[in-house]
């Protein structure tokens, strides 16, 4: 399938939405004078416009209209095989210094950089449409809410951020008439899609991004990980708030009694899941509700911190999403949906490994071939993705649109470890929290391209997304605990744990419930808890394990804490902090060394 589009001819009252703003008309023009359109498509997020695209995708072979019956209004679009992941490697900070990017990121001086890109955009939308797509991150009514606008040739990209972000006259006017008022500038082109003129940069001085020559969601929806993470962590870091790589969920008790959490899990270790999670029977009358599944922007009100999803939409990883993992997530997928890079079956459906039922006998890859159960490719890519609106989740939680956030009662720090991390721990206080999050660590994923499976330290799992310094990015952690008052308590949970026949000691899924209900117990100050050197442990008899059948062998394995293996672990931690060449603060070094003297006493 193609990704590349001609240019397309709107029929009056469509594509001609212009703001008003001369600072957003003045950009456009000049992006327009370098990129040379056919013509300028200014979008405003109607339902005439809407259908009028989606016609034009399919006439152009961008999307596939899939079976009505079984997947209502919703597409599946193919990218290029080798555009299917972010590209951390072709990812730049370009911050006037290096040391303003700091050693975690690529960095690339903003002038050359410019230089270099507008090179790359010259002619480059010849023939092509360019289109223009106002959007908004947060709920309309929030001061955390910021405004963008992303030019795209892409009318996939056009289709996606109209799922994923609030879109169209609602940003236009939010932004109003004022030259100088904050709003971020995207230009996307897809160039030719070769992997070598492929650059995702970011110039947080000038509010600005760049990203050319990829289709893929996490290179090109500039709204997700370009400005609600890099960009909006160095906005955060400025103007005193938190952008941050996490889900936020609300819990609440049969005696509705409730609390919000926001976890911090790497990409594809199953936050959409947990957002999503429905308790097992035996936490009847307990409900899980879903504020955000990816990103959290967070403020301090009355010394407590308030947490908005600044999304509109799920991007989420496919294979592996069914009725036992994620049925909420499933529901939300059932119709207004778009897919990427799943198997089309026969009759028009949308297929992958790990889907409910049996496999279908023929289907088309994710490449666009002949695929049987006897293939040695897998039908759908392992990173293949949905993107689907909010609304479609039935446990959408009620407060998802409150401009100044849901209080957050607790961090959760997670990573994907096969040893070392027990099942679950709660750090001592504020500090030592940070220290868990600095310290984070999982085994790689295909979210990003690379090897698959390698433990890398993802500190906040902000490690691709942070676009700044780190150690600027851990004295600002530190900074915001100074000023809360009511702290959230902070936890570490690993579901991923392996015994000596390598399989997964935890359940998982809705069990994780159990979990859950510890930290909320010990927000609400129960004293269920034993002191470890590596923080609070629940005791066998804290955790509520009744009606699952798991060996008390397993759950003593989970919960273990094996002294040769943290040996190691602190060992790298040491390593890890060392390799950042000086920029840690003394707090987070501090913390490490009274971990170690704790396995001493
Ligand atoms: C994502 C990611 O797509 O983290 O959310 O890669
Ligand atoms: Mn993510």
């Amino acid at each position: 399938m193609k990704n590349i589009a001609p240019a397309i001819s709107p029929p009056a009252g469509i594509g001609d939405n212009k703001p008003v703003n001369q600072a957003v008309l003045d950009w456009v023009h000049e992006v327009e004078l370098l990129a040379k359109p056919e013509n300028v498509f200014w979008c405003d997020g109607s339902e005439r416009e809407h259908h009028f695209l989606l016609d034009q995708a399919m006439k152009q072979g961008v999307l596939i209209k899939l079976n009505e019956k079984k997947v209502p209004r919703s597409y599946l679009h193919r990218s290029n095989p080798n555009d299917v992941a972010r590209v951390e490697q072709f990812t730049f900070i370009c911050t006037p210094t290096k040391e303003e990017a700091g050693p975690t990121n690529n960095w690339s001086e903003p002038a050359e950089t410019y230089s270099k890109l507008h090179g790359l955009l010259k002619a480059a939308m010849q023939g092509r449409t360019m289109f223009v797509v106002p959007y908004i991150m947060g709920p309309p009514d929030s001061p955390l809410t910021k405004v963008g606008f992303e030019i795209t040739d892409s009318i996939y990209v056009v289709l996606s951020m109209r799922i994923m972000t609030r879109m169209g006259l609602i940003a236009v006017k939010r932004l109003g008439d004022d030259p100088a008022a904050e709003w971020n500038r995207g230009v996307h082109s897809l160039l030719d899609v070769d992997p070598a003129r492929r650059f995702i940069c970011h110039f947080p001085q000038d509010n600005t991004i760049i990203s050319v020559g990829s289709g893929y969601g996490g290179n090109v929806l500039l709204s997700k990980k370009c400005l609600a993470l890099r960009i909006g962590s160095y906005l955060a870091r400025k103007q005193g708030w938190m952008a941050e790589h996490m889900l936020i969920l609300g819990v609440e008790s049969p005696e509705d009694k409730k609390h919000y959490v926001a976890a911090a899990f790497p990409s594809a270790c199953g936050k959409t899941n947990f957002a999503m999670l429905i308790p097992p029977k035996h936490f009847a009358g307990w409900k899980v509700t879903t504020v955000g599944d990816d990103i959290a922007w967070m403020q301090i009100c009355d010394g407590r911190l308030f947490a908005v999803n600044p999304e509109n939409g799920y991007f989420g990883v496919v294979p592996g999403t069914n009725y036992r993992s994620n049925p909420n997530a499933m529901k939300s997928i059932a119709h207004d949906s778009l897919y990427t890079n799943v198997a089309l079956t026969d009759d028009g459906d949308v297929w992958w490994e790990g889907k409910d039922g049996p496999s279908p006998k023929h289907a088309i890859d994710w490449r666009g071939n002949d695929w049987t159960p006897d293939s040695k490719e897998k039908a759908a890519h392992p990173n293949s993705r949905f993107t689907a609106p909010v609304r479609n989740n039935p446990v959408l939680d009620p407060d998802f649109k409150k401009g100044d956030g849901v209080p957050i009662s607790a961090i959760i720090f997670g990573g994907r470890r096969s040893n070392t991390m027990p099942l679950l721990f709660q750090s001592f206080d504020w500090k030592h929290g940070v220290y868990l999050g600095a310290t984070m660590a999982s085994e790689t994923t295909a979210a990003a391209t690379g090897a698959v499976g390698q433990v890398r330290r993802d500190p906040m799992a902000m490690l691709p997304f942070c676009g700044y310094n780190i150690g600027d990015y851990f004295r600002h952690w530190l900074a915001i605990g100074k000023r809360l008052t009511k702290p959230p308590l902070i936890f570490n949970v690993n579901w991923f744990r392996k015994g000596e026949d390598g399989k997964f000691l935890w359940p998982g899924f809705g069990d994780n419930m159990r979990v859950l209900k510890w930290i909320i117990d010990r927000c609400e100050g129960s004293d269920g808890a034993l002191k470890s050197p590596i923080g609070w442990l629940p005791g066998l008899h804290d955790l509520d394990l009744a009606e699952l059948e798991i060996d008390h062998k397993c759950v003593d394995e989970l919960l273990e804490i094996d002294h040769e293996e943290w040996k190691k672990e602190l060992a790298e931690h040491k390593k890890f902090f060392d390799s950042l060449g000086g920029v840690v603060p003394d707090e987070l070094m501090k913390q490490r060394e009274k971990v170690a003297a704790r396995f001493k006493e």
